[in-house]
């Protein structure tokens, strides 16, 4: 297990991105199968490299000859013990080997793309000490629904129904580079099972952070993991990712204020890893039941995910739980959605997953729910301002492969599941929340926001009550001289439960944290959630994430009965 060279040994140059000086290592979780329980430091450069060794490079840019990527690859997972998992988390500037034709210089946590698997139980505390050694920011912003202080960072565990306030799920905390935070999230003993994930959420910077690299999945044991069927398949945890580069495989600064034809995040390629490696295998034989747990943790792209000649069997959205495996051709994940699923190898031979990427100017990807109504304007093929599309970046791709071989004993799937279906209670108020792009006179660029107005962390909260239930109708609201754009939304600390798409009633209620709001002008999620047991202040907002730090998100501050409400 002896690495030939410490984490401590790194290799410091100059970086052509806004001078930043970068320092990294290869730090790729090669051929890590299966669980590696480890409780070191794995940020800390003095800690003892436990990892198989991975491979090194003395050079930033070609990749190690020879240095094939394992047939599937898993990030190192961090297993709780003892009632908590301590961890230390280190944002840094960081060379890291995703199988391209080059070493990617990008930002990442604990210089690996994606970030440890962390595993938890219902009633553990997750004990994280978080430092920022992000190079500091060079752009200026004069504006804060503007891409700014992107090097500032924090975290949110994403679907976790945690506390918002103090050091917990707080996305209002602040840590500029060069400092850290202890961060303690006491997870619920009642808490479902399931995956979720986590990743930086300070407005301004989310977007850079995680198209970059920067998330990681976050797995609550659970009810589910007993189900006979589901324990006996072998797991694979696969994060999904859309990391977008520069020509020389650089994570490039966002551009507050562009020009015409510019983009506000600038990139001319996409790569898309799934667990940090470009194409992976995995193998099963015929017959087999694999249990996938996919992540979208790209910044903003939706994908779509089908496998050829098998079908998926869904047993959770957003780790919540289904009554019974849902079959499924096609998953449409919104960025920020999980997909956990059964699937059940056919005959040997060789299979693609393939993915096909969508934006929120061109969101017509297999499975996506049809828009209500037409846009009012389509772009052209270079999207709307602000945003244009890199050639081939939406093109269909396959992302994975599976290989079918071998033999085994024939495996079931389950029947029944203990489906995540809490009662939300009597409906104390309905709200209308839109989302809006609009074009103001003048302006080169959309300006978007909740109600209209961008996101202003001063601005009064929408305020509900402790121990009530609301009803939300989400709008794609229409904008003067811009097309509608699809959106994800996504609150924090409880999850909804969807009940109408475009006014018309579900047939069966959806549990989400996060979900895609169709392009058509006037289209509307109705949800309702259950402020059941955590007051403090939280936000919801768009999952596209380019979107969320150009002023897409509003503050929610869950009050104690009897508190003033202003909003
Ligand atoms: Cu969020």
């Amino acid at each position: 297990m002896a690495d030939p060279i410490s984490r401590r040994t790194v290799f410091a140059y100059s970086a052509g991105i806004a001078g930043a000086t970068y320092a990294g290592i290869v730090a790729k979780e090669h051929a890590e199968r299966g669980r590696v329980a480890d409780q070191a430091d794995p940020g800390d450069p003095a800690a003892p490299v436990t990892s198989p060794a991975p491979g090194r490079v003395t050079s930033p840019v070609p990749r190690p000859r020879g240095a094939r990527p394992p047939a599937f690859p898993a990030p190192r997972v961090l297993s709780a013990a003892g009632g908590e998992l301590r961890v230390t988390l280190t944002a840094r500037a960081a060379l890291v080997d995703l199988g391209a034709p080059q070493l990617i210089r990008t930002y990442a946590y604990d210089n690996a793309i994606p970030g440890r698997t962390w595993e938890i139980r219902g009633g553990d505390t997750l004990r994280v000490h978080l430092r920022n050694r992000l190079p500091a920011a060079a752009g200026r912003a004069a504006r804060p629904d503007r891409p700014h202080a992107w090097t500032t960072t924090n975290l949110h565990t994403h679907g976790l129904h945690v506390s918002p306030a103090g050091h917990a799920d707080n996305v209002f905390l602040e840590i500029p580079p060069g400092e850290e935070q202890h961060l303690e999230i006491a997870v619920p003993r009642d808490h479902p099972g399931g995956l979720f994930w986590y990743h930086p959420h300070w407005p301004g910077a989310a977007a850079q952070q995680l198209r970059g690299g920067m998330a990681g999945a976050l797995i609550v044991r659970g009810a589910i993991d007993e189900v006979e069927e589901v324990a006996a398949a072998r797991e694979h945890v696969m994060v999904l990712q859309a990391i977008e580069l520069g020509g020389r495989y650089e994570l490039l600064d966002p551009v507050p204020e562009p020009a015409a034809g510019q983009s506000f995040f600038p990139r001319s390629r996409v790569l898309y890893p799934v667990n940090g490696t470009l194409a992976p295998t995995v193998t099963m034989y015929p017959g087999e039941v694999q249990r996938w747990r996919l992540l979208n943790a790209a910044a903003g792209t939706f994908m779509s995910l089908r496998l050829a000649r098998h079908d998926f069997h869904v047993l959770a959205w957003d780790g919540l739980t289904l009554r019974a495996p849902d079959p499924a051709r096609v998953l449409m994940l919104s960025p920020g959605n999980r997909a956990e699923v059964l699937v059940r190898a056919g005959r040997p031979g060789r299979y693609d997953l393939v993915l096909t990427p969508g934006s929120s100017q061109y969101p017509d990807i297999p499975g996506m729910p049809a828009a209500g109504a037409p846009s009012p304007t389509e772009p052209g093929r270079a999207g709307v301002p602000g945003f244009p599309v890199v050639p081939g970046e939406l093109a269909a791709r396959a992302v994975l492969s599976v290989e079918v071989t071998g033999h085994g004993p024939a495996m079931g799937l389950p029947t029944g599941l203990p489906a995540f279906d809490p009662p939300v209670g009597r409906i104390a108020r309905r709200r209308d929340v839109a989302f809006t792009a609009r074009q103001p006179r003048g302006a080169p660029f959309p300006a978007f926001g909740v109600d209209g107005v961008p996101f202003d962390p001063a601005r009064p909260p929408y305020r509900p009550v402790l121990g009530t239930a609301e009803e939300w109708t989400v709008t794609n609201a229409p904008g003067p001289g811009l097309a509608q754009q699809a959106y994800a939304f996504h609150v924090h600390t409880n999850p909804f439960r969807i009940t109408k798409r475009n006014g018309t009633r579900l047939a069966e209620p959806a549990w989400r944290d996060t979900c895609v709001l169709t392009k058509g002008a006037g289209d509307s999620i109705t949800l309702e959630t259950y402020f059941a047991d955590f007051p403090g202040r939280l936000t919801e907002h768009c999952q596209v994430l380019p979107q969320a730090d150009l002023g897409l998100m509003s503050g929610i501050e869950i009050v104690r009965p009897g508190e003033h409400r202003r909003r």
